[in-house]
């Protein structure tokens, strides 16, 4: 099997590895008991008693990243259909897994994917159509002039293929700039031109699926205001060029350092579109493996805090514009952070499925009354 591209990130830019399945060690599905964290401030989070499942705490569908070998883990399986309504494939339903190396289409994994979801009453989320990172050695083995109908083919097969099934796609992942200095080059922009390839894949995502909820996706959008700014003014851009973006996703890999308020402001500038937005991957590493009791408390205070906001800026947007809150793994264990070494603890679960101290700043984030979120925001 191919090896999985590399996503730029910040601060962990060679954070993630191989995808990972099940491990074949079967976890304890534990229930649901308090924490104990430090008092700092804002931050401070109390001793809870037995939480209520996300799925009813958050007022929007809560999701997951998942992969095909989780479903096999009973463990996962057990804690997901408690706590989530709502996945995302984590990697296969790219197309590093569909476009096979023999040439084929492979769609048992989506597939899979795509039939737990419905089987357990939840929502799919596509992730992800057209990617920088994904799909330059087959389309450069393509002859030029047959590109463009590779490029639509492509789309028509797959999102055809799930029409119907999934409420929403992230149409094109990542296209502006790492530092947010203008967009992308990448083989797609050099065939169809910088804003070319994006308006292409939301028309030809929108013939092939007219009802799901077509996203621009992208990250760094509130750790970078500068970013933030690049990417709503290509979605304004587009939507100006009539492209059919429904949806703003941002993904919410969270650098936990940056100051209050960055999080609330991008989402206040971000919801004037009136569009559905999805935080679509939700983690927040405190970069802990290795550091002493102390600092760990400080950053996990650094942690609820930004946590909170973020909760708090979405529940604080117009029903109609929460289109889901998504975690990027169930369990600190599944994280793509973890998996060069572990030790951090950016997701809602230990891995005895209890719920860690970022579990906790999302139920007093998504706990906070309204005219509270107001003032904060
Ligand atoms: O977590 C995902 C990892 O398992 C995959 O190997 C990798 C490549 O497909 O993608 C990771 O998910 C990325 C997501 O698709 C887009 N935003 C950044 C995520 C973390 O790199």
């Amino acid at each position: 099997m191919k090896p999985p591209a590399h996503t730029p990130h910040p601060s962990r830019s060679a954070a993630h590895l191989l995808p990972q399945g099940q491990k074949g060690t079967p976890r304890r599905a534990v229930l649901l008991s308090g924490l104990a964290l430090a008092a700092c401030g804002r931050a401070s989070v109390q001793a809870a008693p037995a939480a209520a499942p996300l799925k009813a705490l958050v007022p929007a569908p809560v999701g997951v990243a998942v992969m095909r070998g989780q479903l096999e883990d009973t463990a996962w399986t057990t804690l997901a259909r408690r706590e989530i309504s709502q996945l995302t494939p984590e990697w296969e339903m790219k197309m590093e897994y569909i476009l096979a190396q023999d040439g084929g289409w492979r769609f048992d994994a989506p597939d899979r994917i795509a039939t737990f979801a419905r089987a357990s009453g939840m929502r799919l989320h596509g992730h992800a159509l057209i990617w920088y990172s994904q799909g330059q050695d087959w389309f450069e083995a393509i002859k030029p002039a047959r590109r463009a109908a590779a490029f639509d083919d492509y789309i028509a097969v797959v999102a055809g293929r799930y029409r119907g099934q999934l409420a929403g796609w992230d149409v094109v992942n990542e296209a502006v700039a790492e530092d947010g200095d203008g967009l992308r080059s990448c083989h797609w922009s050099a065939q169809f031109g910088q804003d070319g390839y994006i308006a292409r894949a939301f028309a030809q995502t929108r013939a092939a699926d007219p009802d799901a909820v077509l996203f621009l996706n992208d990250y760094n959008l509130e750790n970078l205001p500068r970013k933030g700014a690049t990417f709503l003014r290509l979605v304004e851009r587009l939507l100006a060029a009539g492209a059919p973006i429904t949806g703003i996703g941002t993904q919410g890999h969270l650098d936990i350092d940056i100051p209050a308020g960055q999080i609330t402001a991008f989402m206040r500038d971000a919801a004037a579109f009136g569009l559905p937005i999805h935080v679509s991957e939700l983690d927040a590493p405190m970069g802990a493996g290795l550091l002493d009791r102390a600092r760990r408390d400080a950053r996990r205070a650094l942690q609820t805090a930004r946590v909170m906001e973020y909760a708090e800026a979405f529940a604080a947007l117009p029903e109609r514009q929460r289109y889901a809150f998504t975690l990027w793994g169930l369990r600190d264990g599944d994280s793509f952070v973890n998996r060069q070494g572990g030790g951090d603890s950016p997701l809602a679960f230990d891995d005895a499925g209890r719920p860690t101290a970022l579990h906790q700043a999302l139920v007093q984030g998504f706990s906070a009354p309204a005219t509270v979120r107001k003032e904060r925001g």
